[in-house]
């Protein structure tokens, strides 16, 4: 097929038919269970959800629809003439289909985001009129989300009595009209938030067929360098299964048939907090700090590791280090520092990221409490985006939210095609659980 929602229709019944089988066959076994301290704890590694576009392994990272971040870069299709980095409409296509997109099916995705970019523009209008200086960009960001809600197609469908088998085709179209329009919001929080609301002219941004370059250029960038940053920046963040608490938020909050427009914002709630999304935002500071603290020192290990000790000595956590499910170098951390060794590998600030990825992780060992001390992919962006003058490190989670779009919107679209029920585990009480184990 040649449209994407062709393409995602021809594979609803015999996913349905796969649901099917696995639900006759192993219904009733068990796939995780949860203890008391898992329960107090996060939920940490509890299996009780399926998410189909992506899984995180602990020790290799994330595969989208078991396709590792090296394999993506090798096999997605790139920009021409000359791009390197996989086409993150290409991601967008793998993550709702399965499968690897051909060239000619990439094409008709970027064109048919291209058509759907344009915001309305009341909707730019109330962006503008925003306190920006005292509204995170984040918040402009979930402000937004929410009034483009208003052209929800899966709310209108719903209102006027859809069939449910129906539900995933509006969801889908929600989805594309979403994902398209995003890199033109963010533009327009970052250009009314740190450049005097001087907007790019839409002339400049007309011959970019693709979303990468889309942002880049909307943003005010104009080097193809920087085209290439953004989409691999995209297709990186994409997705991470799904228990990350944007995409549980996105999947949570969807199970009520809210539409994407109101899943989403949710989604991106959860990534403004600093042990998620804003964690990026956090890193850059960090490291600026450490590099005033070093004064003209030099970076050597025992200079660095006595600030690491600092910052935990203050009750602090190291950003950018550590996950809850990985227990290696985040391969999102290794696509972002491959790009820094062939772009910049002179540059200041990633000489300073690549010395405390030799010293953080040993800091973190002797501190005894991290269960993972290796970098995650917060601990690179920020020095990438800095190096290209994108400086003003509070916006860069809404770039991580652009991206994360692609991955749980997709997800979305499946949540509805296999009609996944309104999602309500069992809570308990403390007193529940003593009363309940004190019986025994
Ligand atoms: N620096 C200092 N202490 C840490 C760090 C760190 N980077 N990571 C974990 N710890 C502490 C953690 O706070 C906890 O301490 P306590 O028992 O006093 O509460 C202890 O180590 C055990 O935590 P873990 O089980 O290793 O980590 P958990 O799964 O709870 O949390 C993160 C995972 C990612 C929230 C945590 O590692 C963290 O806070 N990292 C720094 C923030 C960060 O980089 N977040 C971005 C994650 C990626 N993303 O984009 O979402
Ligand atoms: C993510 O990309 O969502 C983060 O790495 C956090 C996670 O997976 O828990």
């Amino acid at each position: 097929p040649q449209t994407l929602t062709e393409a995602v229709r021809s594979k609803i019944e015999p996913m349905k038919a796969q649901v099917h089988v696995v639900r006759e066959q192993f219904g009733e076994e068990v796939l995780g269970t949860c203890t008391v301290n898992q329960a107090y704890g996060g939920m940490r590694s509890v299996k009780s959800m399926v998410y189909e576009t992506s899984l995180l392994d602990p020790e290799e990272g994330i595969r989208f629809r078991g396709y590792s971040i090296p394999e993506c870069q090798k096999l997605l299709p790139k920009a021409k003439p000359a791009g390197e980095q996989p086409l993150p409409e290409g991601l967008l296509w793998l993550l709702l289909t399965g499968d690897i997109p051909t060239e000619s099916q990439v094409q008709s995705v970027c064109m048919d985001l291209k058509q759907r970019a344009t915001v309305p523009e009341d909707v730019l209008h109330f962006l503008d009129r925003l306190p920006h200086k005292r509204l995170h960009p984040m918040t402009q960001f979930t402000i937004a989300v929410n009034l483009l809600q208003r052209d929800s197609r899966m709310t209108e469908a719903y209102a006027h009595g859809a069939a449910k088998s129906a539900y995933w085709e509006h969801c889908l179209e929600d989805a594309l009209t979403l994902i398209a329009r995003l890199p033109v919001i963010a533009a327009r929080i970052y250009r009314n938030t740190f450049h005097g609301a001087k907007h790019i002219p839409l002339e400049t941004t007309a011959n970019a067929d693709d979303m990468g370059k889309r942002l880049a250029r909307s943003l005010g960038f104009e080097s193809t360098e920087f085209d290439e940053l953004m989409r691999l920046y995209l297709v990186l963040h994409a997705d991470h299964e799904g228990g990350n608490v944007s995409a549980h938020a996105v999947r949570l909050v969807g199970s009520a048939l809210s539409d994407p427009y109101l899943a989403f914002a949710a989604g991106l709630n959860g990534l403004a907090g600093p042990l998620h999304g804003l964690a990026n935002q956090e890193v850059l500071r960090w490291l600026l700090q450490m590099k005033e603290k070093l004064g003209g020192r030099p970076m050597t290990t025992e200079n660095l590791t006595e600030l690491c000790w600092q910052t935990l000595r203050e009750g602090h956590v190291i950003p950018g280090f550590g996950h809850a499910v990985l227990r290696r170098t985040d391969p999102r951390y290794t696509a972002q520092r491959e790009f820094a060794l062939k772009y910049l590998p002179h540059d200041e600030m990633f000489q300073l990221v690549s010395k405390l990825y030799e010293v953080v992780p040993q800091v973190l060992e002797e501190q005894g409490k991290v269960k993972n001390p290796w970098p995650n992919v917060d601990q690179h962006s920020g020095v990438l985006l800095r190096y290209y003058g994108l400086v003003e490190s509070n916006f860069y989670t809404v770039l991580f939210g652009v991206s994360r779009a692609i991955g749980t919107l997709s997800s979305l679209v499946w949540d509805r095609a296999l009609g996944l029920p309104i999602e309500r585990p069992k809570s308990v009480t403390t007193q529940w659980i003593r009363d309940h184990f004190e019986k025994r």
